[in-house]
């Protein structure tokens, strides 16, 4: 049986929650990196004509970053114990990649300067008025966002905050003190902390 491989750019992107999910989950994977000049030759073969994709140990292959994400929290514990534990996870998962994710990739790819600029001033505070309500109502645990413990949530709310922000140069609010645990918790992890370490780097 090959090992599960996730082919996508080279950069964090929408493919970093997965990774994360492997590397907290020590699930061997192949982390297939693309260059812009390949992805041409790839694309018709893909599943969708899209990055990421997935090809499972089967040999069967999938597109779409969240559905990918959502399978791989399922298959390691890490979508909430109870139905309603999974659909509080996928308001926060939904809330970074539905709304938050391709507002700030619409900013990064956005030529103008002005409108750059005043993109990401509305960004930042569209973006603090959601993280209000997550920190008051949608954080459960000591430091995890369930009742019960770690979710793919708390991952995607650190992928957020950590590989996102930096690049608009936007920063956790210090009343966010709830949401400051959770990305602190999943930082100190041994394994996400090695990952970090060891990643490549590339700008988004
Ligand atoms: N909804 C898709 C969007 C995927 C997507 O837009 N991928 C971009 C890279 S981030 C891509 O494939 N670009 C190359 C192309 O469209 O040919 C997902 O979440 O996977």
């Amino acid at each position: 049986m090959s090992t599960v491989r996730i082919t996508y750019f080279n950069i964090r992107g929408v493919a970093e929650l997965t990774r994360l999910l492997f590397v907290y989950s020590e699930h061997d994977f192949e982390d297939e990196r693309l260059e812009r000049e390949a992805w041409p030759a790839r694309k018709p073969e893909s599943p969708l004509g899209s990055v990421p994709y997935i090809r499972l140990e089967n040999g069967h292959e999938y597109p779409q970053a969240t559905s990918i994400a959502r399978y791989f929290a399922d298959k390691f514990g890490l979508r909430g114990k109870t139905d309603e534990e999974k659909l509080h996870a996928d308001v926060v998962v939904d809330l970074v990649r539905a709304d938050i994710i391709p507002m700030l990739t619409k900013i990064f790819l956005e030529q103008d300067a002005e409108k750059k600029e005043s993109g990401k001033k509305e960004a930042q505070e569209k973006i603090q008025a959601w993280f209000e309500k997550i920190e008051t109502k949608f954080i459960k645990g000591e430091s995890t966002i369930l009742e019960s413990g770690t979710s793919w949530a708390d991952i995607a709310l650190f992928n957020c905050v950590n590989d996102f922000f930096p690049v608009f140069e936007f920063k956790l609010d210090e009343k966010n003190v709830k949401i400051n645990k959770v990305v602190q918790s999943v930082k100190a992890n041994p394994k996400i902390a090695a990952w970090l370490e060891k990643r490549p780097e590339s700008v988004l």
